[in-house]
């Protein structure tokens, strides 16, 4: 099935959306979490450190490692005394998913919006809307790389403009296949940085280890054509030649134009490579 990949109001979704404020801040409330909750965090995240040590990018291993959130869900304020004097950002405890403009002026600020609920046992693996563990423990590392932390408030700052351009959804695919689902080189090695996999244990290792799966080199207007689909594996993956990368290519960058020659065509399905196209060699590929 596929599902639209923006959502624009909350109803059906999972959160306590009453008695937020207008920006849908909440208090975490972390006193309520109850001692289950916790052990399920504290498995969550020990089956996920085991694969990040293997194949995460360096910055987000650095990352979790300064955050220190083993024992137990973490308070966000704790998390914040770390993040301000790192780059600048601060999390604030949102009910789950909010509507896009809300998202992106909060970006645009170097706000986090971090869901406070955790998902249920029974989907330990994956689930279609953010939860605690996606937000913090995908997410939070990589606000301390300075060039994420960059990336991310130009995104929140492009988001006004792609709206009233009619442009969003090619903005929201930027998101996706890179603080989603991006890979990075290192050493020539494939690393995962994207959050989405990071809390996805079966994802982790098909980005990285299915030899079938195309992987090209990252490139923005190919990314900004490029449909996806939010319930399943992921059927192509752009790869990073750097962090820095991600901003280098952006910044200064008017998608204006981009976005008027593309924002009426058809998403190029996601699987599918174009004519001359080069795949990132990928060691166990089959051909
Ligand atoms: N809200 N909490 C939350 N998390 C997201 O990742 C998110 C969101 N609202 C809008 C949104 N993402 C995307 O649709 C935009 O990036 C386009
Ligand atoms: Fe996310």
């Amino acid at each position: 099935m596929k599902v639209p990949c923006t959502q624009t109001s909350t109803s059906g979704l999972r959160g306590e959306y009453e008695g937020a404020a207008a920006d849908y801040s909440v208090g975490q409330d972390w006193h309520a979490y109850t001692p289950e909750m916790h052990e399920r965090w504290r498995r969550l995240h020990a089956r996920q450190s085991a694969l990040v040590e293997r194949h995460a990018c360096r910055s987000f291993r650095d990352g979790l490692a300064r955050l220190d959130c083993a024992g137990g869900i973490p308070r966000f304020e704790d998390a914040n005394a770390i993040l301000r004097p790192a780059t600048g950002w601060r999390l604030v405890a949102v009910p789950g998913f909010i509507p896009d403009d809300v998202f992106f002026d909060h970006l645009a600020h170097r706000r986090f919006p971090v869901t406070r609920w955790i998902r249920e046992e029974h989907e330990l693996d994956y689930l279609v809307e953010p939860d605690v563990f996606h937000d913090f423990f995908g997410h939070v590392p990589m606000l301390l790389d300075p060039a994420i932390a960059d990336f991310l408030e130009l995104y929140g700052k492009a988001g006004a403009r792609a709206m009233a351009m009619g442009a969003l959804e090619m903005l929201a695919r930027l998101y996706w296949y890179t603080i989603e689902f991006g890979l990075v080189r290192e050493d020539d090695v494939l690393k995962v940085f994207g959050a989405g996999i990071m809390s996805s244990a079966s994802e982790t290792l098909h980005s990285i280890g299915d030899g079938q799966v195309p992987r090209l080199p990252f490139e923005p207007v190919r990314i900004m054509r490029t449909g996806y689909m939010i319930d399943r594996f992921q059927q192509i993956y752009f790869v990073l030649e750097s962090l820095p990368q991600l901003i280098g290519e952006l910044v200064g960058r008017d998608f204006g134009p981009i976005y008027e020659q593309w924002r009426a065509a058809p998403a190029l399905p996601a699987g599918q490579c174009l004519p001359g196209e080069t795949l990132i060699p990928f060691p166990g590929a089959r051909t």
